[in-house]
């Protein structure tokens, strides 16, 4: 987080993490498109994130003006030293859950990523605001949202529900990652 209070800008990091395949770069590319914005991307040849992609956002609120970077990280663990990168002065996460029954236990371990990547920069998973998406909800196989709840969630974590590829829920889990922000935020300053 950045403030500059001569300009009442303050900035957060954004980040959209999760297992490789899960639907982060889709997410970002809709929110970009739902708000007329522009992403950058590093990317292979296939698609799959390289580096990140990165979008930024505004939002003005009480007289200050929100700046969001966004961004997404490669789920895949060979690019794992680029994801520990991404993840630096990171303040909020998504937490894109791929709701196959295939991808089950890959999406378990991963919390277990999530939280070692926040303890690099000395943060924990209970103080950072965090919302879990349960994403591809349209899959003939995604497991009912009961079950992923139970079986992936983050103990007191909001979690949401998404057609990222349709867009759907997209914007929701946006704005409920920005409320957890600034309720930490407004804590913060009092
Ligand atoms: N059926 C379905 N497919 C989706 C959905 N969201 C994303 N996908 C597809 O899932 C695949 C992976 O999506 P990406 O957004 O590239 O996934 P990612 O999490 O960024 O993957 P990495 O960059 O490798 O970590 C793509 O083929 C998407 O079109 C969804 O809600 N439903
Ligand atoms: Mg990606």
């Amino acid at each position: 987080m950045l403030i500059d209070s001569s300009k009442g800008i303050v900035r957060f990091k954004v980040v959209y993490h999760g297992i490789a395949m899960s639907g982060k770069t889709t997410n970002i590319e809709q929110l970009a498109q739902q708000s007329g914005l522009d992403v950058l991307s590093f990317d292979t040849k296939e698609e799959r994130t390289l580096v990140f992609d990165f979008i930024t956002k505004k939002i003005k609120v009480d007289g200050f003006t929100l700046t969001f970077s966004i961004y997404t990280i490669p789920g895949q663990d060979i690019y794992r030293d680029i994801r520990k990168m991404v993840m630096r002065g990171v303040d909020a996460v998504v937490f894109v859950v791929d709701s196959s029954e295939r991808r089950l236990s890959e999406n378990k371990e991963f919390v277990r990523t999530l939280e070692g990547d926040l303890k690099l920069y000395g943060k924990d998973i209970e103080s950072t605001p965090i919302v879990v998406q349960y994403n591809k909800r349209d899959l003939p196989d995604a497991l009912p949202l009961d079950v992923l709840q139970r079986e992936v969630s983050i103990p007191g974590k909001k979690t949401t529900e998404a057609v990222a590829l349709q867009g759907k829920g997209v914007q929701e889990t946006f704005d409920l990652i920005v409320e957890e922000l600034m309720e930490k935020f407004r804590k913060m300053v009092g």
